[in-house]
């Protein structure tokens, strides 16, 4: 492995050559330890990905990035637990930006990145509360390398190699990664909020634009993204007037 260039992120990195999930481990060694805070579990074999509520996250052996960072923000007050979500989105669009540069780089709210149209990473934040602030957070986070294939069940999938043609060193992109999660989390810590937000919404995907939208329940509406309540939901402008506040799963983009 390369050298980490940052603090504390990544300084131990436990690498191992196959796991199911490095959440599912990254919350068996919270349990049974106290690891310090930047500890990165890797692997390019994780054989049971998962992804938000019950969903898969899927990836070919040895051609994509799949870790996760131990982290314990216990500094955030408990209505600003969604800014570590943003921090974190900011930081994986920070690193995919810096190596995609030919199109846009967006956050897909709450926390996918997306190139174009495309998705290239897929975050999942598991936290864990004591009373009502952070006690510990596992930021998990899958990016497509040099895959080129993706099951037929994956509606929009890219990867590095799709964007710009050629094959990456995984090992290598580790340090760049944890340069960028690490910049953007003391950020988080210097209370830097509004800066967050702004920068957030700068590059959320389709936010104001007029958008097709489905619920839930199937019902299809028009609407544009007009921002993000401090809890984190997404807060849709009707067309047909007034605004409605989503939780994860309540609500897609039409298509995907
Ligand atoms: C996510 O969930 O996108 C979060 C994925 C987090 C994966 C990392 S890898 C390291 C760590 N360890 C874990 O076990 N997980 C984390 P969600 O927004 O629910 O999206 C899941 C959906 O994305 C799936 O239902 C598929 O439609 C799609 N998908 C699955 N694999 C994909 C891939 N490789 N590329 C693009 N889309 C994918």
């Amino acid at each position: 492995m390369q050298q980490q260039n940052t603090l504390f992120i990544g300084k131990v990195l436990l690498h191992h050559e196959e796991l199911p999930s490095t959440n599912t481990y990254a919350q068996e060694l919270i349990a049974k330890s106290k690891p310090i805070e930047g500890t990165v579990i890797s692997t390019f074999r994780q054989a049971q990905g998962r992804g938000q509520v019950g969903s898969k996250w899927e990836s070919e052996p040895d051609k994509n990035l799949t870790l996760s960072v131990i982290l314990y923000p216990d500094f955030l007050p408990p209505q600003q637990n969604f800014a570590l979500n943003k921090a974190v989105a900011l930081a994986v669009r920070h690193f995919v930006a810096e190596l995609v540069q030919q199109q846009p780089v967006w956050i897909k709210w709450p926390n996918d990145i997306y190139v174009g149209t495309r998705k290239i990473c897929g975050i999942l934040i598991q936290n864990s509360l004591n009373r009502n602030t952070l006690a510990s957070s596992i930021v998990g986070i899958g990016v497509n390398v040099n895959q080129t294939i993706f099951s037929k069940d994956i509606p929009n999938p890219s990867s590095l190699q799709l964007e710009n043609g050629k094959e990456y060193d995984l090992p290598a992109l580790i340090p760049l990664l944890c340069h960028h999660v690490e910049a953007m989390y003391l950020r988080l810590k210097s209370g830097q909020f509004a800066n967050l937000d702004a920068e957030y919404l700068q590059h959320l995907y389709r936010y104001q634009q007029p958008t097709l939208f489905q619920r839930s329940n199937g019902e299809i509406f028009w609407g544009s993204i007009s921002g993000i309540s401090e809890m984190g939901k997404l807060l849709i402008r009707l067309e047909e007037g007034g605004e409605e506040a989503f939780e994860l799963k309540q609500v897609s983009i039409a298509g995907f």
